[in-house]
């Protein structure tokens, strides 16, 4: 009996040890990951103001700075450096909560990873600060930078495909001691997320190391145009869906522990994580509708790809309401809505993330419109554009980053989230939160009235439609500010949380399943089917018209340097 007893003890011990406890070596890595993100949240924070304010007619930038190496810049340090680096140092501090800490092989890789990134974000640095390389993020051919940015990126890739083995073997190591288990929710998740980044970085390699550098360093003389656009979106789109993807299983795991509820279905959540991994690549011919060359059925096929991961985020939203009403009827909300009041609208690490989740509707819907062919004729290439991805990404997947921060980095560095601390939190998300919808609402309707995306400020010689668009720049310039008050405010929040907050415990908050949650069927777990099917529907998607595009290429084009 007293055995027992002895052994329940221990277990609820080092369940208390596991909620709370962090080895201080893998709290090192997550630490050095977030530091670089937030220091990229800055910047690029800094560089969006200006663009704002140049467009607006408001800022000239000097003459050794010019507009669209900003632009470079914003889009580079925003939505590869910031959404990767948080991405990184949140899973990686998952996987060694959920799995008993990091092997220390893959500690060293994790580091290795690192370095390589920031060796290969140094390089893209320089030739962009040289105005060697203003080719925006997207760097579409045939507009060349210098080599050097080409070989940077390349090794931002290797760096993120050594991340995803360290993830791998991690994650294997774990499933041969723990034969028949389930792997834990977010570890399931930070599966899901390093399958897909290899998925998607495999294209850009390619279109990298095969078709760009030789072109650039001159070894070949022309370029195929569309296959590299084709190659670029199958892993753009992907990783802006993988930030997704990481902030949706926040919604899924963490606030349900944080407003003191359960989780919505384990099963449902599983089958979340899988059809978004098997689905999601193939969605990049919508960033392409208006291009030539691409066959009707083909871009009527993305449609349908496109449209498809649209379900799994409806399933979302149903399963969080779900998961709010009946928390807030536990705590007794009487009524239709009544049960809105009981939730903690005064805890940062709930309210930032719940605005994501809320701006994911409109945001959701204006990109079903814009993958509608015809409807996308309109918008494409206008700041419509700029406002949906500043909906999706800049509120959905950055506020609910900067939930998890609240308690994350106290977690990891052994301190708390104060009284003080959480209230700035509040202030930065209300700030942030009427920031970025003033600013991509009058983009969305500027966009309608025809204003274009990525264009630094002009009158177009005094045309009178051009003189149409100006209140609105204002007013995106007043967002604007507002948004760089709120970066300051996040990034003080964050590096005060990282060196000065009190010290204390703040445990790794993941809910419970409900206790009478039916059993997840194992099937779930079958990585090894769920990676073959991925691969069998990018086949299906980008094998044909890939073909086709390199049987019938146009000539090639040589390179540009159009700035
Ligand atoms: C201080 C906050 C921010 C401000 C003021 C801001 C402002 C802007 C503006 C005015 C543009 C349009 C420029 C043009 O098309 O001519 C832009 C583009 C863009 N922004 Fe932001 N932004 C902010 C934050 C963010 C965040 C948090 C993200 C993503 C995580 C983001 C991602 C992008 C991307 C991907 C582009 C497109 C770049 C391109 O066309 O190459 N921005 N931003
Ligand atoms: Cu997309």
């Amino acid at each position: 009996m007293a055995t027992v007893l002895n052994n329940s003890d221990l277990t609820l011990k080092e369940k208390a040890k596991k909620a709370l406890g962090v080895n201080p070596e893998d709290a090192k890595i997550s630490k050095s990951y977030l530091s670089v993100a937030f220091i990229s949240l800055f910047l690029g924070g800094l560089f969006g103001l200006f663009q704002g304010l140049n467009r607006a007619g408001l800022l000239e930038l000097p003459s050794w700075l010019n507009y669209y190496q900003v632009l470079t810049a914003h889009g580079l340090l925003l939505v590869v450096v910031f959404s990767a680096f948080v991405t990184i140092g949140y899973f990686y501090a998952a996987l060694s909560h959920d799995l008993g800490g990091l092997l220390s092989k893959v500690r060293r890789m994790a580091w290795v990873g690192f370095w390589t990134k920031m060796v290969g974000i140094v390089l893209v640095v320089i030739p962009v600060l040289m105005n060697e390389a203003s080719v925006m993020y997207t760097f579409y051919p045939p507009m060349a930078a210098h080599p050097v940015f080409y070989i940077g990126l390349a090794l931002v890739v290797v760096g993120i495909w050594i991340l995803a083995a360290g993830a791998f073997i991690q994650i294997a190591n774990w499933r041969k001691k723990n034969k028949g288990q389930h792997l834990p929710i977010l570890s399931f998740f930070a599966m899901g997320v390093f399958v897909l980044l290899v998925g998607a970085t495999s294209f850009v390699a390619v279109e990298v190391l095969f078709l760009i550098l030789p072109w650039s360093l001159g070894w070949v003389d022309g370029i195929n145009v569309m296959v590299s656009r084709t190659l670029f979106w199958a892993f753009g789109h992907t990783a802006v869906n993988i930030w997704y993807l990481t902030a949706t299983s926040a919604w899924y795991v963490i606030i349900p522990k944080i407003i003191g509820g359960k989780r919505f279905s384990d099963t449902l959540t599983r089958v979340v994580v899988v059809a978004l991994v098997i689905m999601n690549i193939t969605g990049g011919f919508h960033h392409q509708i208006i291009d030539p060359g691409i066959g009707l059925s083909v871009k009527f096929l993305h449609v349908f790809m496109s449209l498809a991961i649209g379900f799994p985020s409806l399933m979302t939203a149903y399963a969080m309401f779900s998961v709010f009403e009946r928390n807030g009827r536990a705590k007794g909300g009487k009524g239709a809505l009544g049960w809105l009041k009981k939730l903690p609208w005064g805890d940062v690490r709930f309210l930032s993330p719940f605005i994501a989740m809320a701006a994911f509707i409109p945001a959701g819907a204006g990109g079903i419109a814009q993958t509608t062919n015809q409807l996308d004729q309109v918008v494409h290439n206008t700041m419509w554009v700029v406002g949906h991805f500043h909906l999706t990404l800049g509120m959905a997947v950055v506020m609910t980053f900067f939930g998890i921060m609240y308690w994350l980095i106290p977690h990891l560095t052994g301190r708390v989230l104060t009284k003080g601390m959480n209230r700035l939190g509040i202030i930065q998300t209300i700030i942030w939160t009427i920031g970025m919808v003033i600013m991509a609402i009058t983009m969305h309707w500027v966009g309608l009235l025809g204003s274009p995306r990525r264009t630094s400020f002009t009158d177009y010689f005094g045309s009178a439609q051009a003189a149409g668009w100006e209140p609105f720049m204002m007013v995106i310039g007043i967002g604007a500010t507002l948004l760089l008050v709120g970066v300051v405010i996040q990034v003080y929040a964050v590096f005060n949380m990282m060196f000065f907050a009190p010290k204390g415990v703040t445990e790794f908050p993941v809910a419970e399943e409900e206790e009478n949650a039916s059993k997840t069927p194992m099937w779930t777990e079958r990585w090894g089917l769920w990676i073959v099917l991925m691969v069998l529907v990018v086949a299906m998607a980008y094998v044909l018209p890939l073909t086709d595009m390199i049987v019938n290429a146009p000539p090639g084009s040589p390179p540009f340097k159009t700035w």
